[in-house]
């Protein structure tokens, strides 16, 4: 038994790869981490070693002290995670304070994790508090239709919910709340963090503007499948102006009333007329 063997790092490869399967993660594009129950804790605890120092993360969040992630590591390619774990991808434990993180398992060639760690924690942080820690994974990718979407839409959480839930039938059960919209910010740091996890107080889903989607969710498979369904919905628009012609006829809000009636979801009311 070791660190592979353990079914959370399994799924965790297993996401990484769908993604680059999917053509989300060019090069080092993309990042994912999860917070491990606190059962996977006890059972990865004797791989564990303490010898790397504590890194402070430029944000705090004392819901999460104490808390462990498995993280992809920063420069690491999604596509090579699945060829050699060890190498790519990180097991780190927060501190007392909420405010920095220590590496605890992998890059084992040295790194650290992702660079939007600051980010993903931040909204672990935050979708953690608003389901009752039910939420457990944050993913962001680089979705070509999506942020083909961020040239064109205003940049703002309605046009682009209405565009996603008129694109496809089921989007309005796959995310009732609708999508967030972050405008277009340097990578990587606390400020873009910060704005993220403001809208992740109400959004699954953020839209980083010329960038990417960052989304979340309590498992592997309802995370990747949030994911591949916006971006699924983003490239059926694309199709639609792609034919030049308009939009002739769409899913109207009546239509989406009908559909939250019969699979009993409350759509966020701002999005509907
Ligand atoms: O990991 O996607 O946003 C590289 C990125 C940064
Ligand atoms: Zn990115």
């Amino acid at each position: 038994m070791g660190v592979l063997d353990i079914t959370a790092i399994q799924g965790f490869i297993k996401m990484c790869n769908d993604g680059w399967l999917q053509g989300w993660h060019e090069r080092n594009g993309g990042n994912l981490t999860y917070r491990i129950r606190p059962e996977e804790v006890t059972e990865l605890k004797p791989f564990f070693t303490y010898e790397k120092p504590w890194v402070n993360m430029g944000v705090r969040a004392q819901n999460m002290t104490g808390e462990y992630f498995i993280a992809t590591g920063s420069g690491k390619f999604l596509r090579n995670v699945i060829l050699e774990p060890q190498n790519n991808i990180c097991i780190v434990e927060i501190n007392e304070a909420g405010d920095s993180y220590r590496i605890v398992w992998g890059l084992e060639q040295g790194g650290k994790p992702t660079s939007e760690f600051p980010s993903h924690f931040m909204n672990h942080s935050v979708r953690a508090a608003a389901t009752n820690g039910e939420y457990r994974v944050i993913y962001h990718a680089h979705t070509p239709s999506l942020i083909a979407l961020t040239y064109i839409l205003p940049l703002d959480a309605r046009s682009f919910t209405r565009a996603l839930w008129q694109s496809a039938t089921e989007c309005p059960v796959v995310f009732p709340g609708g999508v967030g919209v972050v405008p277009w910010m340097v990578p990587g740091g606390a400020e873009i963090a910060l704005a993220t996890s403001e809208l992740m107080k109400k959004y699954d889903a953020a839209v980083w503007a010329h960038h990417g989607l960052f989304v979340s969710g309590p498992d592997f498979d309802i995370t990747f499948g949030l994911m591949h369904t916006i971006e699924k919905a983003a490239d059926i628009y694309v199709r639609i102006l792609s034919c030049g012609q308009g939009i002739r006829q769409t899913i109207t809000d009546e239509n989406l009333k009908a559909i939250a009636r019969e699979f009993g979801v409350t759509l966020n009311p701002e999005f509907i007329d």
